[in-house]
């Protein structure tokens, strides 16, 4: 008895899902009800998400979820949809990897400098932040006609009941909140010239955000009322949530699209050492800093498998693990990496420029970009803490990266720390227990992470002591 269903939307670079958690005392359990590609589209204009698609694949998930308590949202962060004044959306939204925002920082600084704006709202540089789309899309007609924008799960939650919010770990990614007073930053704004009418009031995980629509409930085949509930709407914020950690002594690497490596934390690092190194400080649940440092992440080997016509991951993991290690690594933060296309060429130039061996098959590029990741989750851990003053213990990985057995075996080798490697649905399971929480199911966040310890299945691996291999390997990149 007293059991709840709560249907997490979560929404990835590569593909959506709507998974259903069911949540009782002391039990706590995920299923996938529906799975759909997340194709972004090339059009003349440049690259666009197909956000239609994406609200299709939500509907259909709800209507193969069944009779749910309440819905939560979440996606990858800094891309956003504008509406007119009728409500209605204006255009595709641009994907973040567009290059429209290429050399737009550097006239951002001009007016703000970097420094400020780092001192201003914690956030790393980063191209695609929503701060940079924004002066890239200044004197557009469609910013013109805008009256609104909404973060991609806040356009998603309109949608789906009407009503209009800005959730606050998603907002922090537009790098125009102050992670003190988890607020809008209006000294960037105005500096900026961003006109923040344009969001809609701020909303906090937990909070409600309306209902399904009666057409909504029509379409999916639900009954009413079934209530939607703001989640941390920031994937990486929903992930570290459900990080079964059992102390502060932790660092995490959220593994996906992306690798983000860092440290949970009550308080910003808004040092210019942290902002030298490229930490950001994005808004979590319950007034927690993630300080994290964006790493390219398994987009370099998806990008690679793309190239070489979809062979199987199994079979190249396999050859990959027998290998030799640490023959070549690149630099696995370098931006250079995250425009789409040519990867394998890509990294074989990156090799060859920087005086090491370039990799002759799938199977020793495969080992050289794990090893790459390998070494920049080393890189960003071990700087987390000096950075933060903040010690750990343990490295949990969780997202897809944690089924990645050789991923998460070189990751522990390098970091010269146990890892613990899962859930590999932490975004959902994070997405799941803020609504479960909201609805007075589970307790603070030590317990949320309580229960994902004792009901996941997790791995644990030991470092093998070979540090010297990996302070030389290191030592290469710089
Ligand atoms: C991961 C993620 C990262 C963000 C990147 C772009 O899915 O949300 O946290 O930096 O995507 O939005």
């Amino acid at each position: 008895g007293g059991v709840k269903a709560y249907a997490a939307v979560d929404l990835g670079a590569s593909s959506g899902r709507v998974m259903v958690g069911r949540v009782g005392p002391g039990s706590l359990e995920l299923t996938e009800a529906h799975r759909f590609p997340n194709r972004p589209v090339r059009l003349p204009e440049g690259l666009r998400w197909d956000v239609l698609a994406l609200y299709a694949g939500v509907l259909d998930g709800l209507r193969a979820a069944g009779e749910v308590d309440s819905v939560g949202i979440d996606s990858w962060a800094v891309d956003y949809g504008l509406l007119d004044a009728d409500g209605a959306l204006l255009g595709n939204p641009v994907h973040y990897r567009d290059p429209r925002t290429e050399g737009v920082a550097e006239q951002v600084w001009a007016t703000m400098p970097a420094a400020e704006l780092y001192a201003a709202t914690g956030i790393q540089y980063a191209p695609f932040n929503t701060l940079y789309q924004l002066t890239a899309a200044h004197s557009t007609a469609q910013l013109a006609a805008a009256q609104r924008l909404l973060l991609i799960p806040d356009l998603l939650t309109y949608w789906l009941t009407g009503e209009q919010g800005t959730e606050l770990t998603n907002a922090s990614t537009t790098q125009l909140v102050d992670p003190r007073t988890r607020d809008w930053s209006r000294e960037v704004a105005d500096r900026l010239g961003v006109d923040l009418d344009l969001f809609a009031p701020l909303r906090l995980p937990g909070d409600p955000a309306g209902g399904l629509r009666p057409k909504v409930l029509e379409e999916t085949g639900l009954t009413g009322p079934v209530p939607v509930t703001a989640v941390c709407s920031h994937d990486t914020a929903s992930a570290v949530a459900a990080v079964p950690a059992g102390n502060e002594r932790f660092a995490y690497i959220c593994t996906g699209t992306w690798s983000l490596a860092g440290l949970e934390l009550d308080a910003p690092v808004l040092t210019e050492e942290s902002r030298a190194a490229n930490f950001t400080n994005e808004l979590g649940l319950d007034g927690t800093v993630r300080h994290l440092r964006n790493i390219m992440g398994l987009w370099l080997l998806q990008e690679c498998l793309r190239a070489w016509g979809e062979p199987g991951l199994d079979g190249l993991l396999r050859e990959a693990a027998e290998a030799p290690g640490l023959r070549s690594v690149v630099d696995a933060g370098d931006a250079a990496f995250l425009a789409p296309g040519r990867m394998p060429e890509r990294i074989a130039a990156a090799c060859r420029d920087s005086g090491q061996p370039v990799p002759r098959s799938p199977a020793e590029t495969t080992r050289c970009i794990l090893d790459s990741l390998a070494l920049a989750h080393r890189r960003a851990v071990r700087e987390a803490q000096r950075l933060a003053d903040h010690p750990v213990d343990v490295v949990h990985i969780v997202g897809g990266g944690a089924r990645n057995a050789l991923l998460c075996r070189l990751t522990a080798d390098a970091c010269g720390l146990p890892v613990v490697a899962g859930p590999a649905e932490a975004a959902a399971l994070g997405n799941v227990l803020v609504q479960a929480r909201a609805h007075g199911l589970v307790g603070d966040r030590a317990g949320m992470r309580r229960l994902v310890a004792r009901t996941q299945p997790l791995t644990r691996y030991e470092p093998r002591g070979d540090a010297a291999a990996w302070r030389s390997a290191e030592a290469r990149l710089v």
